[in-house]
């Protein structure tokens, strides 16, 4: 785990722990006793510490967290490296996180490569940086500078980090140690960052408050951050620390760590596929073609592009091209004006864009999308039609979000390379890429979707195939719970208020809104046979007609709109119902609980493989608040027990679709969790 060298009067001392180097209890008591050891052998007149592998340390075992630690904790390791009689320098590249940093924080010297990631992400955990994170890096760097990565977790480049003095060197990867060795050698003494005063102006805490404050309300580790910051303009280095490590203590404690430690290993979890050899070999893709270019198929393309992956790109009339490509380049261009890009890297991406109304132009892709509209018949016809045109090998996907992909796979001669990548919009920007696993799918075919999904920086999870997959299906009966609330009397106002103050993005009349209150209408505006329809029938289409549930300034917020009220109240008159109070209560089980109901059922059916796979679905695809977990887990920690109780209470009014899923309802009976009740 730890190995030291003497180069000269220089020791050095190497972490390795694949596949991240985490500063597991044999890795700290390695660098203490290094370090130890170091200050009563005369030969050292200085020591490096670096990592071995692909980065310097990935910080803290999170796998360590929630047991009781095992000395020497990583801040006395810490304190110990920085009392070292003798300079110590951390040579970093790859990844210096958390922990990691700590360490390199602890060193009284850092040399870092152009390209390392320097940074503190444990507010993504519902952490802070427990180990004197919070005490050095602003004495090292100022306090802007130090609420801004604390805060943000955000990592920043070792070019950067020389930039605002948080590494003194930047040298090249391929002779790291050896610089720092030699850099090393040149010193006579430590630098304790410690014993530092804070450089600190006043202000700066209310003018990043401000600035954040909708970034942070509402979450329990940012604001812990702060006040951990504040404790170094005021107190000494030891206080500061205790101070610090009170509030880590409390946020390690608390709900929300929990679950955003939860979600951190669903992520990856998500990326475990079962009944597949981990080491299938995955299929090349080096050219993509994308038939449609509407939103979706736009959307797609550009995630390819980004990543440097060319794009064919296929319409049926030239118009309908030319405004799926002038809709990439403005989206490019909004992007790069608002400093995520540069026109170069613009204009670069569109370079490997290749629009054509030629089909024969797909048969050089290795992986062809197909994001046309959800029509089953014009979906197969696709297919069988590009079962003559694609090269041998190349993957065909379909991007539908409800379909039956086996039924599409049939079209063609080729079902074993058909599989489903859906997407969710705005495709540039959601991360989640549901990837569905057909009867026939191939397991390289799979495990190429996965593959490619994260290459273009999405966050993968196989789902089987049923209507919907598995967000979809759970978004059918929130959205049905809203709509049939409205019809008894609530207001969207209401009903959208829960799910916000819960944390989700907008409530599901908001959502329908943002869609199309006519998705899936039969456009007869004379035919009025649902709520929906009388807000189309007037060309209430949501928020692309102006307005739908609700009514829209210029800036796109919503307000309460007199209309669809007096919409609302004609058709509730109409269909003889009487409105009647609706609890904030009765909204969350119609709206939230039924979610978990449908989820279950989706595990139970094997459709996810994992409840957290349900989560990560939800947690990417629409935005569902990540402090709680996801709504399986979320569920767990509110008790199966009491959202079965809670759905039964209210079962006479879900409808007579409803049924309780016996998966969630065996859970809640024996005290176990779904995955566990599932696995029998
Ligand atoms: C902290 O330091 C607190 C300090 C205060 C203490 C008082 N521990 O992400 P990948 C596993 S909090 C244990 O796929 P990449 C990961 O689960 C910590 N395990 O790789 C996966 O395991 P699997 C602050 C960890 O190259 C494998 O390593 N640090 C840890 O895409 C590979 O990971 C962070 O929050 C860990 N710290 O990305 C950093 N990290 O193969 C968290 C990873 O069994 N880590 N694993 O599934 C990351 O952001 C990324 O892993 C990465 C590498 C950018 C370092």
């Amino acid at each position: 785990m730890i190995e030291t060298q003497r180069h000269g009067t220089v020791l050095t001392i190497r972490i390795g722990n694949p596949p991240v180097n985490a500063l597991s209890e044999d890795v700290r008591r390695g660098i203490y006793q290094a370090i130890d050891a170091a200050q009563s052998d005369d030969g050292v007149s200085a020591i490096v510490i670096h990592g071995a592998g692909r980065m310097f340390s990935a910080g803290a075992d999170i796998t360590e967290f929630g047991k009781p630690l095992a000395e020497p904790g990583l801040a006395v390791v810490i304190d110990a490296i920085e009392a070292s009689a003798k300079p110590v320098v951390a040579a970093i590249h790859g990844s210096a996180l958390g922990g990691g940093l700590e360490v390199a924080l602890g060193a009284h010297y850092r040399v870092a490569t152009a390209s390392a990631k320097l940074g503190l992400p444990e507010v993504a955990l519902g952490l802070l940086p427990g180990a004197g994170g919070t005490q050095r890096l602003p004495r090292l760097v100022g306090i802007p500078a130090a609420l801004d990565m604390i805060v943000s977790g955000s990592p920043i480049s070792g070019t950067k980090a020389l930039d605002i003095g948080l590494v003194d060197k930047v040298v090249p990867e391929a002779s790291l140690v050896e610089d720092a060795i030699a850099y090393a050698a040149t010193l006579d003494a430590p630098r304790p960052t410690g014993t530092r005063a804070v450089s600190f102006e006043g202000g700066e805490f209310e003018r990043f408050a401000e600035q954040n404050a909708r970034k942070i309300k509402g979450l329990d580790a940012p604001q812990a951050c702060i006040e951990a910051v504040r404790a170094a303009t005021s107190l000494p280095l030891a206080e500061g620390q205790e101070k610090e490590r009170s509030l880590f203590h409390t946020l390690m404690g608390g709900a929300q760590s929990k679950a955003l430690r939860h979600a951190f290993f669903a992520e990856r979890a998500a990326a475990k596929i079962d009944g597949l050899p981990k080491d299938v070999a995955l299929r090349p893709i080096e050219k993509v073609g994308v038939i449609g270019a509407g939103t979706m198929g736009g959307g797609i393309s550009m995630n390819f592009l980004s990543a440097g992956i060319p794009v064919t790109i296929v319409e049926m009339v030239q118009e309908a091209l030319d405004r799926g490509t002038g809709l990439m380049r403005k989206n490019y261009e909004a992007t790069a004006a608002k400093g995520r890009m540069t026109s170069a890297q613009v204009e670069g991406a569109l370079a490997l864009l290749t629009p054509t109304l030629d089909f024969n132009a797909l048969s050089e892709c290795d992986l062809i999308i197909e994001a046309v509209y959800e029509n089953m018949d014009v979906k197969k016809e696709i297919f069988a039609r590009l079962d003559g045109i694609a090269k041998p090998g190349a993957i065909l996907a379909s991007n539908t979000s409800y379909l039956s992909v086996d039924e599409i796979a049939q079209a063609t001669k080729r079902p074993e390379d058909v599989v489903g990548l859906h997407f969710f919009s705005p495709a540039n920007i959601m991360k989640l890429v549901e990837v569905v696993r057909g009867e026939k799918t191939a397991p390289d075919v799979l495990a190429t979707g996965m593959a490619t999904a994260r290459k273009i920086g999405k966050v993968p999870v196989v789902s089987g195939v049923c209507f919907g997959f598995i967000g979809n299906r759970m978004l059918d009966p929130r959205l049905e719970g809203a709509m049939e609330m409205l019809l008894e009397g609530a207001t969207p106002d209401q009903i959208d208020r829960v799910s916000v103050a819960f944390g989700m993005p907008m409530g599901p009349l908001q959502m329908i809104d943002l869609a199309g209150v006519d998705i899936g209408w039969h456009r007869d505006p004379t035919r009025i046979e649902s709520l929906r329809d009388a807000l189309n029938a007037v060309g209430r289409w949501g928020q692309k007609a102006g307005g739908g549930f609700y009514d829209y300034d210029e800036k796109r917020r919503h307000l309460p709109s007199p209309v669809a009220s007096g919409i609302i109240d004609d058709y509730r008159a109409k269909a003889g119902v009487t409105p009647r109070a609706i609890s904030d209560e009765e909204i969350m089980v119609r709206t939230m609980h039924v979610m978990v109901n449908e989820g279950a059922k989706i595990l139970s059916e094997g459709i996810a493989q994992r409840s957290s796979d349900v989560d990560v679905v939800w947690i990417y695809g629409y935005g569902w608040p990540r402090h709680t977990g996801g709504p399986m887990f979320w569920a767990e920690q509110v008790g199966l027990a009491k959202i079965v109780a809670d759905l039964e209470r209210y079962a006479d009014r879900l409808g007579e679709g409803f049924s309780l899923s016996p998966l969630l309802a065996e859970a809640a009976r024996s005290g176990r969790s779904l995955d566990e009740a599932r696995a029998g």
